[in-house]
Order: structure tokens, then sequence, then C-alpha cells
């Protein structure tokens, strides 16, 4: 029997600048900053002014190399094939000293037959990687125009590269422009036949039936007959059958159907149930098995036309799923030091937060399958847009067939999952054609040429071929199918709202502003205390500090970030305090535009704000900094997130007050309203009883501002409203008539009391005063804590749990430092 031999060659690999006669130590998956680093060869990229003093090794050319002694069992396959994963970028290979193929993309595999070329002992394959800058200039030299890239910081060479676009510098990272060999490396070997490929066509799912059809792909070199065997444990599923192979590419179809499928839902809607399928082939001779985990689940993206414009809804197994979430961006500038645990912990604090979507943005990287097997499994709805961003590209054969090849692949190796909810042309580039300038900068065949070329013909060609029932949508932002006429439209497809940050809009403009779908809205924060102390000595921490400046990556800069606090708190009275004036004021801001996304439910069906992680440590618009931990926002958008929502809209003197439901009807819910001055004394108090409808948003009651607040003063007052269901408080918000610098606070006072159950630590707060945005710090972990940053009126106790990171989660001796705080301690 012969099985196919997939021979891991990841160890042993050395590496050196061309021009040095010293070989080191690398890893593979990797690059040549990890590996510089490894070696001790340059200081941690991430801290003080590095990034600039790194620049070089972008511009260098680099070479790595490994001997390997094949086993003998290897001779006696019929192919030998050298399958790199993935070249970062330009890359030349040598197999025992002969050119076997040339690299041009880091978003596909390099595949090439080496069994002519193998020999008993030693081999060795040798790569080089020429810098992706210096190969790139000579041919703008030619070029009477340079292409936009506007984010890009080492000489825009980025657009002519498929290349992650944020590795030559983004407005929240860091320019490192990296080479190596960054996907695993093997001797793939087979006798004649194997299976390359199954995709899972969910083309009729329902409760009662679920009708797939599961398509193999074989490849064969002559003809066989085998025994084809498909199992499916959970649902009984086994089939038997015998069939006549081909040479070449063999497709078969085989129907399936599952009666009473567990279906899979998205987080907060039900289980995220998964049937595992394994293939075999086999006969006398051979034996190749493949197994593919899907959830089965109808998804659609409902585009229907409507009295207001047209729809942009996710509807899964029938039911409207508003989508609550935020744009992904690669979670280190050096992705190959992720592991399936960072991304789990990251994921997981995306489900902790309610969210259930999660854009992987197209300045980055089409994810690990460990990233995808991961939303399948924690039901987060991924928006998947194909790696282009912000700039226009090349349109030349060359250029489209090498996209065109790594569309394919990608579609391929990702189709299977079903957290994939639709492909995404790309991030922006429509939108900037027709207002940021570039229509009257650049040649018009770069918009009505090339890029309707690539994201109205190629890539949705390629999707309708591979992935039939996906949505493609051409950018995002965008209002329809066909190449736009027009920036963005409010009322059809998705919107980049950035009004406020980008254009100095107050916080009111995101009411004025609600799309569809809203897929990006942001406000810059500065990273966790901890984080900020990583890249910065306290001495140079400084909001005009060169090193602060380093780490702040966006054109508006720091001066922005103190503008934004400073229309809405008073003057932070140090560095620190702006970093969490900072991050507060991120958390108002998407908390104000987020509920109001889902306030006009269904009008508006998705709210993903810009952005969640970073790739490094610095000023960014995430919700969690790039070692994880919790910002601000991350602790709000778990309760603007919350299934269950009060909304409060001040419109005149009228506050009206909504309740939006994600969850099942909720008949009978208590909804009390009560104002509170900050001495803690209850002023009025309301109290109804309604029914919440399932899916739903609903205005409940207006009230008229004066006669809420009668004679007493907007300035220290606080409208307190919860709802009630079967005895438990399900939700809470908390209106305030003023802006927080308006507010008269008292200085605050409170005790806290410390408990360890288990591996957990509970604190429990005591407030005397009136305690604004009260918050909770470890300054020596990254754990999460139950609840964060939260107003508390005099005499209120509240229990918070902390639970401490992996690190520290079974170590008995931890004791964590905390620190409290509230917005009164700040200016
Ligand atoms: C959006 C994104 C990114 C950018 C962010 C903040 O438009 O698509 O390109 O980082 O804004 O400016």
């Amino acid at each position: 029997m012969r099985n196919k031999i997939v021979k891991d060659l990841n160890n042993n690999w050395t590496f050196k600048k061309d021009s040095d006669s010293i070989w080191l130590e690398a890893q593979v998956p990797g690059c040549v900053h990890t590996d510089l680093l490894n070696n001790k060869k340059i200081s941690d990229p991430f801290i003080g002014l590095n990034e600039i003093e790194l620049q070089w090794i972008a511009n260098e050319n680099w070479i790595y190399k490994r001997i390997f002694v094949p086993d003998d069992d290897i001779f006696k396959m019929g192919f030998v094939i050298l399958r790199l994963q993935g070249l970062d970028t330009y890359a030349t290979v040598f197999f025992n000293g002969d050119e076997v193929l040339k690299a041009n993309n880091m978003f596909h595999p390099w595949e090439i037959d080496v069994k002519h070329l193998l020999k008993k002992g030693e081999n060795e394959i040798l790569i080089e990687f020429e810098s992706p800058i210096q190969k790139v200039l000579p041919k703008m030299k030619h070029m009477d125009y340079e292409l936009p890239a506007d984010n890009d910081q080492i000489k825009k060479t980025s657009p002519f590269t498929r290349k992650a676009p944020y590795h030559y510098g983004w407005d929240w990272g860091p320019a490192f422009a990296t080479s190596g060999i960054w996907k695993s490396v093997e001797l793939f070997c087979y006798d004649s036949l194997y299976i390359k490929n199954i995709f899972i066509d969910q083309n009729d799912i329902s409760e009662k039936n679920a009708k797939i059809d599961l398509n193999v792909f074989i490849e064969s070199e002559s003809n066989h007959r085998v025994d084809l065997k498909i199992t499916e444990l959970k649902s009984g599923v086994n089939i038997l059958k015998s069939i006549d192979i081909q040479p070449g590419e063999n497709h078969l179809i085989r129907k399936i159907e599952i009666a009473n499928p567990d279906l899979w839902w998205p987080n907060g809607h039900g289980n995220q149930h998964l049937y595992e399928f394994k293939i075999q082939i086999k006969n006398k001779d051979f034996e190749d098995s493949m197994s593919v985990k899907i959830g089965l689940r109808d998804f659609r993206v409902n585009l229907d036309e409507d009295k207001d414009g047209s729809s942009f809804m996710f509807v899964v197994n029938g039911k409207p799923i508003f989508s609550k979430g935020a744009n992904w961006i690669p979670a280190d500038s050096f992705t190959t030091r992720l592991n399936r645990n960072s991304y789990k912990t990251l994921l997981l604090n995306a489900v902790n937060a309610n969210m259930n979507t999660l854009r992987v943005w197209g300045g980055g990287i089409y994810e690990s399958d460990d990233f995808y097997e991961l939303c399948d499994e924690l039901g987060i709805i991924v928006w998947q847009d194909f790696m282009f961003a912000c700039t226009l590209y090349p349109g030349d054969d060359k250029f489209l067939q090498s996209v065109k090849k790594e569309a394919e692949y990608q579609i391929k190796r990702l189709r299977n999952h079903c957290s994939i909810g639709l492909w995404c042309g790309n991030n922006e580039i429509a939108w900037a054609w027709h207002n940021w300038g570039w229509h009257e900068k650049y040649p018009e065949h770069l918009y009505t040429k090339d890029y309707n070329t690539l994201f109205h013909d190629l890539l949705p060609s390629v999707c309708k071929k591979l992935d039939p029932d996906r949505l493609y949508w051409p950018s995002s932002p965008g209002d329809d199918e066909k190449l736009p006429i027009e920036g963005q439209l409010y009322g059809k497809g998705d919107n980049h709202f950035w009004g406020v940050w980008h254009s100095g809009e107050e916080l009111s403009s995101f009411r004025n502003n609600v799309g569809r779908f809203m897929s990006e809205f942001g406000m810059q924060s500065f990273p966790d205390l901890k984080t900020v102390d990583y890249f910065c000595k306290p001495k140079y921490q400084d909001i005009n500090s060169d090193i602060v400046k380093q780490h702040q990556k966006a054109s508006l800069g720091n001066d922005n970030v103190m503008k934004y606090i400073l229309m809405n708190f008073n003057k932070p009275k140090d560095f620190s305090s702006f970093v969490m004036l900072s991050q507060i004021m991120a958390g108002e801001s998407i908390k104000f535009a987020v509920e109001s996304h889902r306030a006009n439910m269904p009008f508006c069906m998705g709210s993903l704000y810009w952005q969640l992680n970073d790739c490094w440590p610095g000023a960014s618009w995430s919700s969690l900094d790039y070692f994880g931990n919790w910002k601000a926002l991350h602790y709000f958008a778990k309760r603007f997130f919350n299934p269950l929502l009060i909304y409060f809209n001040a419109d005149g003197d009228n506050l009206r007050l909504s309740v939006v439901n994600d969850n099942d009807d909720m008949n009978n819910s208590e909804v009390s309203t009560e104002l509170f001055d900050f001495n803690g004394s209850s002023l009025n108090k309301h109290q109804f009883f309604i029914d919440i409808g399932s899916n739903s948003s609903k205005e409940l009651f207006s009230f008229e501002i004066s006669s809420l607040l009668q004679k007493h003063s907007k300035n220290n007052v606080m409208l307190r409203s919860s709802i009630i269901f079967e005895g438990k408080s399900l939700t809470s918000n908390d209106y305030f008539f003023v802006k927080p610098k308006e507010l008269i606070l008292p200085v605050q006072n409170y005790s806290v009391n410390l408990d360890k159950v288990d591996n957990d630590f509970i604190i429990a707060i005591k407030s005397t005063t009136f305690l604004y945005r009260f918050y909770i710090l470890c300054s020596n972990d990254s754990g999460v804590f139950s609840d964060n940053y939260f107003n508390m009126l005099p005499g209120q106790k509240i229990e918070v749990i902390y639970s401490p990171s992996n690190d520290y989660k079974n170590n008995q001796d931890f004791n964590p430092d905390f620190e409290f705080n509230s917005v009164q301690g700040l200016s």
C-alpha cells in the first residue's frame, strides 16, 4: 500500500544577508526581522525609535538555506513535490544548486516537482529573497505617475507587490517590509493519485433537511479503480462506492441529505454545531484520505430593494442577524509569531464582548486556518476582504494572472468554512477614487479599466466559478455590484463613516450618518499603560516626545486625540491621565455610534467598529491592545453589544427611550427609569411593564426633559434605566444631560475589599461619592475584569471578578497589583 507522504521541512534552516559570510539559525515559518531578533542582531523593533533604525532590513537581500536527508521511502514515490506554502515575497528557489522557481506573491503556495533532482544523502534547498523595495523601484522609474498608496511609508512600492499591504506601514502600524519563508515547507510525495481538494456546497439547508453536494477532486496520473468512502459519524453518513479514476483532475459529486440537521448559528443566536466528513479513496495499491469540518447553515446577504434604498443584512437559517463586531487587522507585524492560542485568546475576547461578526480587512493577510476554524467554532461571521486596500493597482496581465492564482487558492482553501459570510473585493478604493481627490489626480484608465477589470471582472468571476453561493461584494464601502459612479451612498450597501475623527465632527454626527450596514467608524486611543511602558521609558512619556509620536501613525496624530478629549472632558492632568481619558473617550464615542446603529434596526443591520486589535504596541482605534489587554472600549463593547440594549436619544426637549432586543420575546418586562443626583438621592422614578418583541428595536416612551429635571440642574444628575425580566436585571444604561466636562463631579471616594476564590479575585467596591466611569487596572497582568468603566452612585456596592491571564491562571503565588480610579481622578 502506498500512501502519500508529507515530509515537514521546517527545521534546521539558516539564513544570512546575501553579502555576509556567516549563516545564522533561522525559524521556518518565520521572517528575517524575527530571525535577526532571535539571534540578538537587532533590538526589539517595537521599542522606542527602533522602527527607524531597522528600516535597512527591508532594503537588503536575504538567503535562507537548509540541508536535509530524505528517507528511503520517498525515493519509491512517483512524484516528489517541493511545496512552499508561503514565500514573502520575491524569491528564487534553488534545489541542489538548480534554480527551480521564482516567486512573486506571498498569498499562494509555490510548488515544483523535484523528483529528478532529489538524491540520496544530503540535499540542499536555498532561497534567495530580493528586497521587496529595491525589486520594484526600477520599474516605477519608467512610469509617468505614482499609484496612491497613501499609507505606504517605504517609497510607495506596495501596490506592485502581492504582499501584505500593512507591512509597508499603515495609520496604526509600523513599516516593516519583511522577507522570509512565512508558511511551512514540505515535500509532498505521492504515487499516482491523491485527494486534492474537497468542496461542500451547501445548496439547500433547512431545519428539516440539509442537502449538500460533496465535491471531491482527485488528481491522478493514470487509470485506477478505487473505493470511495464518505463517512460522517454524527449524522451516520456512510457511503461506499467503487469509482473509475482517469488521468488528470477527477471531479466527483455526491449528493448527501441529512434529516433534521443540527444547524450552525452565529454567536448569541444558537449553537455552533459542526459535522466532520471524512473522505477516503482506497484500492489494493493506494490509499488517501481528507477530512472537512463544516457547520450546516443557510447564509444569505439580503440586498433587496425597499422604500429606503436597499437592505444589507445577513440572514442565517432564515433569521435576520444584526451584525455586531469589529474590523480585524493582522495581530502582529510579524504574523509568524502567532499560534492557535494567540488567535483563540483574541477571538474569545471578541465573543466575550458579545460580537458575532469580524471583518478581515483588505490591507492585511488572508488569515491562517486556525483563525477560520476558531470562527466556525465560536460563531463569528467573517466578512472576508481580498487583500487590496486604499490604493489603485496595476492592470497588466502578469499582475492579473498572479491575483487570479491567489484568489483561486484562497477561495478553495476557505470556502468550506461556515463562518465566512461574503467575499469583498477591496477596502475603500472606489470611495477614494470618487472622494479623496484621486479622480482629479490620476489617469482615468486606472479606474475605468484596471480597477474595473480586477474588481468587477476577474475576482467576481473566480468567486462565481469556485464559490457560487457566496456573495461577492466589490468594495467596502459600496452600494451595489456595479462599478460605482460616486463615493458612498447612505441607504444602500455598507458605509464607512469617518466624519468623526478624520473630519473632526462632533459625536452627534454618528447619529446623523446611519447606513444599512456600518462596516467602519472609529475613535483613537492609547493602549494599556503597561503597553506604553513596554515601548517607552517613563521619562519619555509625553504626548510630544519622539517615541510617543513614533507610536502614533495617524496623520492627525495625538493632537486629534487631545482635541476629542477636550471636546468632551477636562484637560488630563498628566500623560497617564491622557492615556486613560483617550480610552474612555473612545469608549464613549463608539458606544454613542453603535447604540444609534442598533436602535435603527432593521434599517441598519450591522455595526463593525474600526478596529478590534493591534499589530504592535501603539496608539490606534483598537479595543484590544497588542498584548491583548482590554482597553476601555472593549468593556464598553461588551455592554453596547449586549443582546438587550437601552437607548436614549435626546431630541430638543424630548428624551426618547428605546429598547433593542436580539433575544427571544420577553413578555411583561419591567423597564424602570430613575433620576438621581450626585448625592445619590432619587429625584423621580418611572416604572413600566411591557412586552419586548424578539429581534427588534422599539421606541418605548418619550420624556419631556424639562419635566423630568424640574428644578434640578443638568450638571449633577444622571438618569439610570434598567430592564428587569423574571426578577433579574438584564441590562441598564445611564444617561447624562450634558457632556462629561460640564458635569459637576464630587472628589471621588470609595472603599475596596479584595478576596480570592479559586483562581479568580473578587473585588468589592463601595462608593461613598458618585463615581464617573470608575475603573480598575491590573499593572502586573493582562487578565480580564467582569465589568469595568461603570458609573457608581454613592452607597452603591459592586462586585467585580478579575480572571488572571493564562500566564497566572494556575499560579497560587500570583498577587495582582490593582489600581483604581475614575474620570474624577484624571484632570
Ligand atoms: C479605515 C480603514 C483603514 C484605516 C482606518 C483608520 O478607512 O480602512 O485603512 O486604518 O480607516 O484611518
